[in-house]
């Protein structure tokens, strides 16, 4: 039984929630390998909508056993408050195992993520404010606290205070803002580490273990290509490997176990924070797309910035991610459009002020903030297509808005997504 990898094709909120689910009610596990409670992954089942944050999108399947891997970086707070939320709606979670060598998120990372986009000022990333980047600092950094070292009160009291040494002196003298206490960090680590005992596992072991069984994982990736910390749109990124590379660092499963990748793209583009976004529209069309996708923000509400779908980000995405398959989603959306814009090449400025045209993404980020996009356009439809049980009964136009993505992309496109509901996706091979 396979390893699966879904990840994000864009900038996020591409419906890797959905495409979780799905692919994860015929999965054994189901494991997030990246991010943390930044990430909004919705799943819409008949009436219910679940906004799922920290845990993986498969526990709404009760025969997946959730899986916090050690990429993740775990806020307790956010943990516990989604578990009491889904908990009372009915939902199982005692399943939940969260690895040992997971990073944890403490209050303060909170405070210095929002103190560190103040100061950035006319550079800020516009973060999701959740800690997200300070944690993942802290790890890289050899001070940061792990899930395990919340079980030995002394080697904990350590670890808060080689993290906090540094930090309060710069708060001190650089902010002119108060001190962090080390014992109050110190006495909340402990009181949520019972709180959190019964889930901690060694996920590595026991995922391996699961996949030399015959058991099938799916590895969920948290944010998208263009926003992975080595391969997105740097400095405009997340501060984690949201690409394939990451399910394996993430969860520590060897890539010979991965079977298959799926990447989820939307047939347009949305983008929340800040950063380079080519095919941004600043118009009415975006401002159509953004109330007919509803494109905002799982976590923080914030109003996505909407473009037209990007042939350069689909091949990047393929490429850097080893893609098998994609899952095409919210094509529905675009029902009713006279023509379709897609982009296929850039025409970029080089550093010594020249242009060029270009057909694949630049690394260099000064010719991706200066892109101009080369469009082409494609016919639209305007037939209902959200009750359509498979690709025929699609109206040919958006058969062939399909089939020119799908060339662009260099991957097949295995599923589209003509709703939000469960059952709003056709199969197309
Ligand atoms: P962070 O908080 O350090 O990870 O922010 C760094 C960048 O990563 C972006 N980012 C996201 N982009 C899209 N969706 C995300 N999840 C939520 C959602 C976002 C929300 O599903 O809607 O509610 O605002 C997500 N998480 C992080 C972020 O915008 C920064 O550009
Ligand atoms: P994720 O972060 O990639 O899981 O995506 P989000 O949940 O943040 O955003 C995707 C949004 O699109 C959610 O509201 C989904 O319910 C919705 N969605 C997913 N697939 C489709 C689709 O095919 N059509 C429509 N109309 N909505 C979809
Ligand atoms: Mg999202």
């Amino acid at each position: 039984m396979p390893g699966i990898v879904i990840v994000g094709m864009q900038w996020g909120d591409e419906g890797k929630g959905k495409a979780t689910d799905l692919i994860g009610s015929k999965m054994d596990y189901v494991a997030r390998f990246n991010g943390g409670n930044n990430a909004g992954h919705t799943v819409v089942v008949d009436d219910q909508t679940y906004a799922l944050h920290l845990l993986p999108s498969g526990i709404i399947n009760p025969q997946v056993t959730p899986v916090i891997g050690n990429g993740v970086v775990v806020d307790l707070q956010a943990l516990f408050g989604e578990i009491d939320g889904l908990q009372a709606r009915g939902l199982d979670c005692s399943k939940l195992k969260v690895s040992e060598a997971a990073h944890v998120i403490a209050p303060f990372h909170r405070t210095l993520d929002k103190l560190s986009e103040r100061f950035l000022g006319s550079h800020k990333i516009g973060t999701t404010g959740r800690g997200i980047g300070p944690s993942y600092v802290d790890k890289v950094n050899r001070v940061g606290i792990r899930v395990h070292d919340l079980f030995n009160e002394g080697h904990l009291r350590d670890k808060v205070q080689a993290s906090l040494r540094q930090k309060n002196m710069e708060l001190e003298k650089v902010y002119a803002l108060p001190q962090i206490d080390v014992e109050e960090v110190v006495d909340q680590l402990l009181e949520e580490a019972e709180h959190l005992k019964p889930y901690v596992a060694n996920t590595s072991l026991l995922l391996n273990q699961a996949l030399d069984a015959g058991k099938s994982v799916l590895f969920e990736g948290g944010q998208a290509t263009m926003l992975d910390v080595d391969h997105g749109t740097y400095p405009y990124v997340t501060s984690s490997n949201c690409t394939a590379g990451g399910a394996c660092t993430g969860t520590g499963v060897g890539p010979t176990k991965i079977d298959r990748v799926i990447g989820v793209a939307k047939a347009y583009i949305t983008r929340v924070g800040e950063g380079p976004f080519p095919t941004e529209l600043h118009d009415e069309s975006g401002e159509w797309l953004r109330q007919q996708g509803h494109e905002f923000g799982v976590t923080t509400g914030r109003s996505r910035r909407c473009g037209w779908f990007d042939a350069l980000v689909a091949r990047y995405a393929t490429q850097i991610n080893g893609l098998t398959d994609i899952v095409l989603t919210k094509l529905d959306v675009l029902t009713g459009l006279e023509t379709i814009p897609v982009c296929v090449g850039y025409d970029v400025t080089l550093a010594d002020g020249s242009s060029v045209r270009v057909n694949e993404m630049p690394t260099d980020q000064g010719e991706v903030a200066s892109a101009k996009p080369v469009y082409e356009e494609f016919p639209g439809w305007s037939e209902d297509i959200s009750g359509a049980q498979s690709f025929d009964e699609f109206p040919q136009k958006a058969q062939d808005y399909v089939h020119r993505l799908e060339d662009l992309s260099n991957c097949r496109i295995s599923a589209i997504g003509s709703g939000a509901g469960r059952d709003q996706i056709v199969s197309i091979h």
